[in-house]
């Protein structure tokens, strides 16, 4: 009987990943029209690259203990909004928000919360646009919606927090304040970067004009 009702919360927990990994997909191919009508309309990419993550059970488990979540599926349904996550790289801070603005006005996405960590980086220099969205995915037995985490950024704000993610895991959390101090540093010279390149790229294109950039393709999602 033991056995049965572990395999039973196997299969449950199987099927409850497989929601959030057909949300990510969902949103995946989101991404994907977006970024093939842009370069049709516009011919221009906003979008760099695209990642996406789901969270292993590991992962949810721990953080249902560090938060006291109660481990049922409907309660971590409810409580935890990072299992499905998509990270959107954008060239210019101009675009994620016009990213954010254009995935978040879909009829079928619900915009759940929006923190905006460019306008108002971390105490780190953490800077990215985040937006917890429900979308919903049609099984079998009807639709059910789904929690979907997306963080979008720019390359140098990616690059910055990629290693700083990095950093912080080697030290266990505990990053040692030289690290803390070059890394903050290193946020400010980002955030110059994204400054210069996005006036240069005005410069030559003119804001909100075409740009002809013939490397850019729809293939390198
Ligand atoms: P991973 O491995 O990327 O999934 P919580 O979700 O409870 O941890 P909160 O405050 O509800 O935290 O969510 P928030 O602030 O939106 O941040 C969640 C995610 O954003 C993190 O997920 C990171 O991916 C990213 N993030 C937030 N702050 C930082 C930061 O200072 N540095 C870096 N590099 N990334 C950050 P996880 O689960 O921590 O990590």
């Amino acid at each position: 009987q033991l056995l049965s009702f572990v395999r039973q919360m196997r299969e449950d927990f199987t099927r409850f990943l497989m929601e959030y990994q057909f949300a990510v997909d969902e949103v995946l191919t989101k991404v994907s029209v977006l970024r093939e009508e842009f370069l049709h309309l516009h011919r221009y990419n906003p979008i760099e690259h695209v990642n996406s993550r789901l969270k292993s059970p590991e992962s949810i488990l721990e953080k249902v203990a560090r938060r006291g979540i109660h481990p049922s599926l409907p309660s971590i349904r409810e409580n935890i909004t990072d299992i499905a996550g998509v990270r959107i790289t954008c060239s210019f801070i101009a675009d994620t928000y016009r990213v954010l603005e254009t995935l978040t006005s879909q009829d079928d996405v619900r915009l759940i919360q929006t923190k905006d960590y460019i306008a108002n980086p971390k105490a780190n220099g953490y800077k990215s646009l985040h937006a917890i969205i429900e979308i919903p995915v049609f099984l079998s037995t009807g639709p059910v919606p789904v929690i979907v985490e997306l963080q979008i950024r720019t390359i140098a704000m990616d690059f910055w927090a990629s290693l700083e993610h990095k950093i912080f895991y080697k030290y266990d959390r505990e990053v040692p304040p030289h690290l803390v101090r070059e890394l903050t540093e290193a946020a400010a010279a980002a955030e110059q970067l994204d400054r210069r390149m996005e006036q240069l790229h005005h410069e030559v294109h003119g804001v909100g004009q075409p740009t002809d950039r013939p490397e850019a393709s729809i293939y390198d999602i």
